[in-house]
């Protein structure tokens, strides 16, 4: 009976051990869950770090549509995935603008690359001395160091003004200025409970950078983020618009549709025409001009284009001198 308890004992210790291994191979387990191939949570860490994102309006001009020209919202807002028909149907009042704001999430060993995607049927202009364009699509990429919290650390930002990218750093980053130079500081607003970037985009041509760098001057929309809200601003001066994200990567999502040659004219490049009077009150109008975010290219600097979606680590590492690794092996990225 001894040696039956003693076995008894032991095999209880056993019990214990291998349960403790298993609690602790499922706590490993729950940190890996918690990776952005888990598409809830990358909803989640896109909705913590989703900008409160100031539109700047302008009323006047033959294109601007009382304003409407300037609200962001969903490549398909029209209900189909032509491109090459969202200039002439941003007028109709069959489709209301609704908010909204493309995102993705890719993960390397060290960080979290986040990009939102904001996305106008027009890129227009009230004077005679521009050119136009139909769709137009700007945004922002988010380097986020993963420190062992939940969401991390917000480190930089890269704004896209069509082809140049603007960098920007939170105070208190250990980033600093690398190969380009830090244009500006990332402002930040509450909201939600948490502390989200503040962006700003230029009426007519939609340049992005942080706020406020670029600002709202006369009439404007203010965009809150949401999961599941998508409003129409209520008029061109509303404060308080939830606009809704969407993450790129999800089945059926804007990435899955990058082969559709009604979407996209080739890799990246939305179809566009000039139907519509697109340029007619301007010097022209270019065709297929907008880029989805792994068609986003800075003409200058020396990361090929698409390198935000592809390959966000090395792009940041070129644009800044981190005092920290940040690992360029991905542990989710679908657009390599
Ligand atoms: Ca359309
Ligand atoms: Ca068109
Ligand atoms: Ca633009
Ligand atoms: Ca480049």
């Amino acid at each position: 009976m001894p040696v039956a308890s003693a076995k008894l004992r032991m095999s209880s210790v056993l019990t214990v051990g291998i349960g403790l291994a298993l609690g602790l191979a499922l706590c490993a387990g729950n940190t890996r869950a918690q990776g952005v191939a888990d598409a809830p949570f990358r909803a989640e860490l896109a909705f913590r770090y989703a900008p409160i994102h100031h539109q700047d309006v302008h009323t006047r001009g033959e294109h601007s549509l009382r304003g409407a020209a300037d609200y962001i919202t969903a490549v398909d807002f029209d209900g189909d995935d032509d491109a090459s028909n969202n200039w002439d149907n941003a007028g109709d009042p069959r489709f209301p603008l609704a908010a909204h704001a493309y995102f993705s999430v890719v993960e390397s060993a060290s960080h979290w690359f986040i990009t939102y995607l904001f996305f106008h049927p027009r890129d227009w202009s009230s004077t005679f001395f521009e050119t136009e364009h139909e769709n137009d699509s700007e945004g922002v990429l988010l380097a986020v160091a993963r420190d062992g919290t939940r969401f991390g650390a917000l480190r930089a930002a890269v704004t896209v003004v069509h082809s140049d990218f603007y960098s920007f750093l939170p105070v208190g980053s250990p980033w600093r200025t690398g190969r380009e130079s830090v244009d500006g500081k990332l402002s930040f607003m509450p909201f939600a409970g948490e502390l989200h970037p503040v962006t700003a985009q230029q009426a007519e041509t939609h340049a992005l950078k942080a706020w406020p760098y670029h600002r709202i001057r006369r009439q404007g929309v203010v965009y809150y983020p949401s999961l599941t809200e998508a409003e129409v601003p209520t008029s061109p001066d509303d404060r308080q618009v939830s606009y809704r994200l969407r993450d790129m990567l999800e089945p059926g999502g804007l990435w899955s549709r990058r082969d559709n040659r009604k979407l996209f004219a080739r890799f990246g490049v939305f179809a566009g025409n000039a139907s519509s009077g697109c340029g007619q009150s301007a010097i022209w109008c270019t065709k297929n001009a907008a880029r989805a975010s792994w068609g986003w290219n800075d003409h200058d600097d020396q990361s090929p284009t698409g390198a935000m979606a592809s390959h966000p680590a090395a792009l940041v590492r070129a644009y800044f001198g981190a005092r920290e690794q940040v690992s360029q092996a991905y542990l989710f990225n679908p657009f390599r």
